[in-house]
């Protein structure tokens, strides 16, 4: 038998006052949103009948899961992350704003402050030589219109060999591959960096604990990630997925779309001063016209800042 009481004005008027509508300080937009938590939580906990056993080990977990500062790998392995996307497409979809390099999700391992430089630059410290195939990952940045813009930032950050990104692997150099190169006058940005590799979830930590629970894997195909923004144009935030990857279409994050595949071509004719096998990603992106100002920026989303 089950009894549900939260629909009740009882229960609704207790939860509005847990939300701080009895006061008339704070904030209204939060108090909106997290009565709507209240509410749906307690619908939750009745439609599923959830057990106090299984309330307070979720308690424990988000606590767990905060200690690790896994919030944002977790929201990216459930999909969230990916919606944010679909949702903001279906909204430009309704307005007619459509073109361009499709979006995808940013991820939890952005770090601000890159070096930059104009036209190219090297993004691995060298640490890898030897190990890692060399990558020249090159390409042009157009506007709707298909002309080349110069003097776009190219803010773009990948993996190492080992699937561990600079900062968050304590072991990687500063900066490690993440660079930002300003477009020359062709609107063309050249990388030499290093074949990434794919990443995987912490097999001890709380997101793959979960994931393990859902019968799923916490892996994503290499990629490498880019924010890119000029002036008048709107601010977009991608990554390309390598061809060729066993996770390429199998990834935990969602993050692979038609559009956002770049072909690597493997060479070893000694061009490019390069003895033996290296790789070539060439890959050009085509941003939106920005409605207005804010448009040209990415989110406020609380980010990494090396100091
Ligand atoms: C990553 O490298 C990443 O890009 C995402 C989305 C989640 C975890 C690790
Ligand atoms: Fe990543």
């Amino acid at each position: 038998m089950t009894v549900k009481i939260s629909h009740t004005d009882a229960i609704q008027s207790f939860f509005k006052e847990a939300a701080g509508f009895a006061n008339d300080s704070g904030s209204t937009r939060l108090k909106t949103i997290v009565l709507r938590v209240l509410q749906d939580t307690a619908k939750i906990i009745e439609d599923l009948d959830i057990s106090e056993n299984e309330f307070w080990k979720t308690v424990d977990y988000l606590n767990r899961l905060g200690s690790r500062s896994e919030a944002g790998l977790l929201v990216a392995g459930l999909g969230i992350e990916h919606f944010l996307d679909l949702l903001q497409d279906a909204k430009d979809q309704q307005i007619g704003l459509t073109g361009g390099t499709p979006r995808t999700i940013e991820g939890p391992l952005y770090v601000a402050g890159a070096p930059l430089s104009a036209g190219e630059a090297r993004m691995d410290d060298g640490s890898e030589d030897g190990v890692g195939t060399v990558m020249f990952l090159e390409g042009q940045v157009f506007d709707s219109h298909g002309q080349p813009l110069p003097g776009a930032t190219v803010d773009l950050w990948q993996a190492n060999t080992r699937g561990t990104y600079s900062f968050f692997d304590p072991s990687q150099s500063d900066y490690n591959l993440r660079r930002r190169i300003i477009t020359d006058a062709q609107g063309r940005y050249r990388a030499r960096s290093i074949v990434p590799s794919g990443y995987g979830c912490d097999p001890q930590g709380p997101t793959q604990e979960c994931l393990d629970q859902l019968g799923r894997h916490g892996q994503r195909p290499a990629h490498v990630h880019f924010f890119i923004s000029a002036p008048g144009q709107r601010h977009l935030t991608t990554q390309i997925n390598l061809s060729g990857e066993k996770y390429l279409w199998d990834d935990f994050a969602y993050a692979t779309r038609d559009g956002l595949v770049g072909e690597v071509i493997f060479r070893e004719d000694g061009a490019r001063g390069i003895e033996g096998r290296y790789a070539e990603m060439k890959f050009d992106f085509q941003l939106q016209q920005a409605a207005d100002s804010a448009a040209e920026n990415r989110s406020d989303r609380p980010r990494a800042m090396q100091v």
